[in-house]
């Protein structure tokens, strides 16, 4: 019987050396160890041994079945960890290849300027507002001083949608709007860009929906040289330090006496080159002092408020600084032109 107990220790440990699957350990404790395992079968026949062999062979047997589920045991971890190392090998990931670029997207280049302007007149104490850019005649036309049979109200520069409502031409019609909300009872100090529309045919500099900043400074003594000031610190935070402005006269509905701003020409200094075309000066935006019939149809008193008002355009701003040439650029959504000013 001893011999017979070896003899499955033998064949039993083989069998495990031998074994690759977790399947196939299982299956050899079911041969040796199991119910009817080999093992056991020989148990069984114990009770036919001496009182002197049975404690003996039993302490052989309990070593076999020992030695039989330690193997077992052993080869089971052994087989597990070499199939973890299998799936970890195969799961690697080579952390020096190099990574897959992600495209990464940015605010538009005519964001950019706008919110700089606008950060640049929040500086000086302005407010940013907005307003509808489906407006009224009355908004965007008579109350700034544009009279029915003004020539600039003809159907061919303005979109109308009926006889009264139409895409304004101008952001105006906001400030005019927050005078009226202010009552004519205190200081009007704000910027408004936004969406303008002219019907105009798209070329390089003209397009039929662009931007506009306009800003109002509405107070007591306000004067010419208020606006001055303002937008020379405007022209050189914009443009350098270095940039000189001129102002010159000029004509709108809405402001007596109205301007047009230019500033030094960065390429020659005021020299005269292509870039100023020959003048040493680059026309930049236009405004001037608000008319009093538009400060007392916007409830203020021209005797005793005055103000002054600019308006200009972004697109034209960004082109003049990074030197774009064609006003489409803005609207076509070419990612080869955007991503260009894209900040790093
Ligand atoms: C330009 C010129 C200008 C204004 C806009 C304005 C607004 C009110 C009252 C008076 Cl509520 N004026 N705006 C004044 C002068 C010029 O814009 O060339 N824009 C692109």
């Amino acid at each position: 019987m001893k011999e017979q107990l070896e003899a499955i220790q033998t064949e039993a440990l083989e069998k495990v050396a031998q074994a690759e699957a977790p399947k196939e350990l299982q299956d050899i404790r079911v041969t040796y160890l199991g119910k009817k395992g080999s093992l056991t079968k020989v148990l069984k026949g114990m009770g036919k041994l001496s009182k002197e062999e049975r404690p003996v062979i039993g302490q052989i047997a309990n070593t076999v079945r020992d030695a039989i589920t330690t193997a077992i045991e052993e080869k089971t971890e052994k087989l597990e960890q070499i199939a973890m190392e299998k799936q970890l090998e195969a799961e690697a990931i080579d952390v020096t290849l190099p990574g897959r670029p992600v495209n990464v997207g940015g605010p538009h280049l005519l964001t950019n300027i706008v919110e700089e302007i606008e950060d640049l007149f929040i500086g000086m104490g302005y407010e940013v507002k907005e307003g509808p850019e489906v407006e009224t005649d009355y908004f965007n036309f008579e109350a700034l001083n544009l009279p029915k049979n003004h020539p600039a109200r003809d159907m061919q520069d303005t979109f109308y949608i009926t006889n009264e409502l139409l895409m304004r031409t101008h952001t105006s019609p906001v400030q005019a709007r927050t005078m009226l909300d202010y009552k004519g009872e205190q200081p009007v100090k704000m910027i408004c860009p936004g969406k303008v529309y002219r019907r105009d045919t798209d070329d390089a500099t003209h397009s039929h929906q662009f931007t506009q900043i306009e800003g109002l400074y509405v107070d007591k003594n306000v004067r010419m040289s208020d606006l001055k000031g303002t937008l020379d610190r405007f022209a050189k935070k914009m443009f350098g330090e270095e940039r000189e402005i001129r102002l010159r006269p000029s004509f709108f509905p809405f402001t007596e006496p109205s301007v047009e701003m230019d500033i030094s020409c960065k390429v020659c200094h005021g020299e005269g080159c292509h870039v100023c075309k020959g003048t040493g000066w680059i026309e930049i935006l236009g405004g001037g002092m608000v008319h009093p019939k538009v400060l007392s149809m916007a409830g203020y008193d021209p005797e005793i408020y005055s103000g002054f008002a600019f308006g200009m355009g972004p697109e034209r701003i960004a082109m003049l600084k990074y030197g774009v040439s064609d006003i489409r650029g803005f609207y076509t959504n070419d990612i080869r032109f955007l991503k260009q000013y894209h900040k790093a």
